[in-house]
């Protein structure tokens, strides 16, 4: 009977039922019971086979994912909360797979049912929950994370629709609705378990206990639910399985009841399609605030969600008492998308756990660490105050308290300086009050880092130099890194297996250890297989490009290469104009000891950025131009690569021969697409900018193509910049200027070009772009030339590689563990 059988069932606890299970099937085993049972898809697919294998793979993991939880629970290890509105992940497979070391095991599985393994990674989605750099750090942070062995959640957004689709149509950029979940995700649990509420809008009132103690309500909410998404994230071949936890929106109720008795069926359905449109799209802007309202609420839903796990999981083990709290709890905010996380942690501390404001206070101070990834003014959160209190007016209530109470703290510090106080505020006044969310963060932060040695230093000296004077101790470098596992190991096999021929494997997780490629530079027969290993990855990469851009790609030529945003401080337009001149001195007849090259630019443009998307227009024009002239073709061809994204990149990183770092110097934060370029074996062409200046002192100049004013001379000049200067001085820019003006590359589309000439040419061109042409053409112009002497150059991109260990976010890693997570 049922009753008997629910009583069978609350007899045996699950642990019991966990431990009398058989363990899980082989590989083998579970993908073919997965292809014969699984009635919703064609087995006979590359889809369908993908798909089984994902949840085989994902089997095989769940025993450690389940241990992994456990044992941090009983060890108390300290965890890591990530808390990034983007986790920019790609695909996982191939990921998954080295790292469980099930690689070989897959082909010979897979080689039963005559498919390749590479054919079905094609199959999977990228899990485009990011924009760029920020997202992509992230995910390269849980890999090193997990294989660190340190007890780290990722928590995030599980957007319906990642990043855009970037097609091209008649050269110009058109977004398409990525629908990545269209398939389903194999890798994803979701955990309705974990489910918390997170509220918005209603209002706020005080009332007294019996106790005297005052109590803040926030009431007639509207409640949305967060329900938690678990993707596995495994270390490298460690055992353990750290989580990232995505949350979507879902209605709190199916059906509102009231309304529903009321005969308000369709009113009670359609607040559901409310709640979800929170966690509906990824918003595709990099480095650039938006000001809408729903990013907002996900900025909220996000951290609120997260936040209530955190303490829910605490009171589970701990009960009540949080004084240890921040000393096993970090909770890491990715820039200051996430920093609502500060009054919200106040708010659960205070309002519903019930204590006072000083010891709250105190252990937000304690475990809060922010990270900034730009300088750039426009990405400075500031939200108005009017919609703070209108969506969270107990939020809004808390952040005044603590700015009340912080700038105590600055007026006691600057006795009289009231101006202090009004730049210090995290309330910025005029007709429109705003929060300033950076302030906020950087107020309830133990530590603030930046993301490479120049930016940080910017950082204090400049954008937040009044709260390193206030606060010096909470301002640290933490110079990016990227996992070596995806983008070498993994991105790279020919290269890892040369590498690991001489030094063994143990450089995968201890990148400093590919030094011992040094020795190797000048040894022939090493630096030929070398040789041939990047020839052969050049062949790949011209595949894509034939694919994609229907442009032949000779792998006889320079590959050079720039892919990332399309941004203004980037200089895809400088790049651009430097392949028109190479153009002209074609069509001129100056071939004379020309490299013949190929060059490619590929990234996504913000939907609303309309200069960055005219710069897409360009490259794509004068790509038209080159590739149609057969005089040209023989020195240089050109292609807009469309939709770039994490799988392209793993494509692209291993065959290219130069790789384009060109923004205007303090502009770029770190970049990260850098260091997997260097990583495998590519030469950087870049300024000093970033983590750029940190790849040159590892390299050393010989093996690096400097060029163009640094940070201070670019501020310096900026108070009397002259481009016209520059743009007569310059031969070759003159000519270039003069071929976009004449309207050679857009004649059937007079004038559209305009406005980037107009940007060139003006002298509050905050890019430079004229300023540095002429050192750029001359730093190409080196490039070529060594790019001509094969030896010389294999060993230049074998001393790349080995001096590019620093740059493994294992490192980088290491440090926020250390220095601020202290989570050893
Ligand atoms: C990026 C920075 O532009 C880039 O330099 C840096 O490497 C990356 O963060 C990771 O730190 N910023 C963003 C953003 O992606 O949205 O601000």
């Amino acid at each position: 009977s049922t009753t008997a059988k629910t009583a069978a069932k609350k007899a045996v606890t699950p642990k019991v039922i966990k431990e009398t299970c058989e363990p899980c099937d082989s590989l083998k085993v579970a993908f073919g019971r997965q292809l014969r049972y699984d009635l919703s898809r064609d087995d006979q697919s590359e889809a369908g086979m993908f798909h089984a294998l994902a949840i085989a793979v994902k089997e095989q993991l769940l025993d450690n994912w389940r241990d992994t939880r456990k044992a941090d629970i009983q060890q108390g290890k300290k965890h890591v909360a990530y808390l990034s509105l983007e986790f920019l992940m790609g695909r996982a497979m191939g990921n998954a797979l080295l790292n469980m070391n099930l690689t070989d095991e897959s082909r010979a599985v897979l080689n039963d049912y005559a498919v390749s393994l590479e054919a079905l990674e094609q199959q999977e989605h990228d899990a485009g929950l990011g924009n760029g750099g920020l997202g992509r750090l992230a995910a390269c942070f849980l890999d090193s994370c997990a294989t660190l062995d340190l007890s780290v959640t990722g928590y995030g957004i599980r957007y319906e629709y990642g990043m855009f689709l970037q097609k091209i149509v008649d050269g110009y950029q058109v977004e398409q609705p990525d629908r990545w979940l269209r398939d389903g995700n194999p890798w994803e649990v979701r955990v309705p378990q974990h489910n918390v509420t997170v509220k918005f809008f209603g209002h706020t009132h005080s009332y007294t206990d019996a106790n005297g103690r005052c109590h803040m309500l926030w009431s007639d909410t509207q409640d949305v639910a967060a329900v938690a998404y678990d993707m596995p994230v495994p270390g490298y071949r460690n055992g353990r399985v750290n989580t990232l936890r995505l949350w979507k929106a879902e209605a709190t109720n199916e059906f509102d009841l009231a309304e529903f008795n009321q005969g308000d069926y369709t009113e009670a359905v359609a607040a559901k399609n409310l709640a979800e449109q929170i966690t509906m799209v990824l918003y595709p802007n990099d480095s650039s605030e938006n000001g809408k309202e729903l990013r907002l609420r996900q900025q909220y839903f996000l951290s609120s969600a997260s936040l209530q796990d955190l303490l829910r999981n605490w009171v589970g083990q701990h009960g009540m008492d949080f004084s240890e709290f921040a000393k096993l709890n970090a909770i890491q905010l990715n820039d200051t998308h996430p920093a609502i996380a500060v009054p919200e942690l106040m708010r659960l501390l205070v309002d519903v756990y019930e204590m006072d404001w000083d010891p709250a206070w105190d252990i937000v101070t304690h475990c809060m660490a922010y990270t900034n990834h730009t300088l750039l003014p426009e990405a400075l959160e500031r939200w108005p105050v009017r919609m703070f209190q209108y969506m969270l007016p107990r939020i809004m209530e808390i952040i005044f308290e603590i700015n009340a109470r912080y700038l105590d703290q600055v007026a006691h510090r600057w006795p009289g300086d009231t101006a202090k106080l009004r730049n210090m505020s995290i309330i910025e006044e005029g007709p429109v009050p705003h929060v300033r969310m950076a302030y906020l963060a950087i107020v309830a932060s133990y530590s603030v880092n930046g993301v490479a040695a120049l930016h940080t230093e910017l950082l204090m000296s400049g954008l937040f130099r009044d709260f390193y004077e206030l606060w010096p101790e909470k301002f640290n470098n933490r110079t990016n890194g990227v996992t070596p596992r995806r983008w070498m190991a993994y991105c790279n096999p020919k290269l890892a297996s040369l590498i690991s021929s001489k030094l063994g494997d143990a450089w995968v997780t201890d990148l400093a250890k590919l030094e011992g490629l040094k020795k190797f530079a000048d040894n022939r027969s090493f630096a030929d297989a070398w040789y041939k290993v990047k020839q052969e990855n050049k062949a790949e990469l011209a595949k894509l490009v034939a694919e994609r851009c229907h442009v032949e790609f000779d792998t006889a030529m320079m590959f050079d290469v720039q892919v990332k945003r399309i941004h203004e401080y980037k200089r895809q337009l400088l790049n651009i104009l430097h392949v028109i001149h190479l153009y002209q001195r074609i069509i001129n007849g100056d071939t004379q000891g020309m490299q013949p090259r190929c060059v490619l630019i590929g990234g996504k443009a913000a939907p609303g950025y309309a200069i960055a998307k005219l710069i897409i227009k360009l490259a794509n024009n004068v790509a038209h131009m080159i590739n149609c002239d057969p005089k040209v073709n023989p020195w240089l061809r050109f292609a807009f690569l469309p939709d770039y994204n994490v799988s392209a990149m793993e494509t692209i990183c291993p065959g290219t021969d130069l790789s384009e770092q060109i923004s205007t110097a303090g502009k770029e934060a770190s970049g990260t697409g850098n260091m997997k370029f260097m990583m495998n074996g590519a030469m950087t062409i870049g300024t000093l900018d970033g983590a750029n200046i940190e790849m040159l002192e590892q390299v050393g100049d010989d093996n690096f193509f400097l060029f163009g004013l640094n940070a201070k001379q670019v501020e310096e000049l900026r108070r009397h910049y002259r481009p016209w200067e520059y743009i007569s001085a310059s031969e070759g820019l003159s000519g270039v200027m003069s071929l976009l003006k004449s309207g050679h590359f857009n004649l059937q589309e007079p004038g559209i070009f305009d406005p980037l000439v107009m940007a060139i040419e003006s002298p509050t061109d905050p890019w430079m772009l004229a300023a540095d042409f002429e050192a750029f053409r001359i730093a190409q112009l080196d490039a070529a030339n060594a790019y001509q002497d094969r030896q010389r150059w294999t060993a230049m991109s074998i001393l790349n590689t080995a001096a590019s260990g620093r740059f493994s976010s294992d490192f980088t890693i290491a440090g926020y563990r250390d220095h601020i997570w202290n989570a050893k």
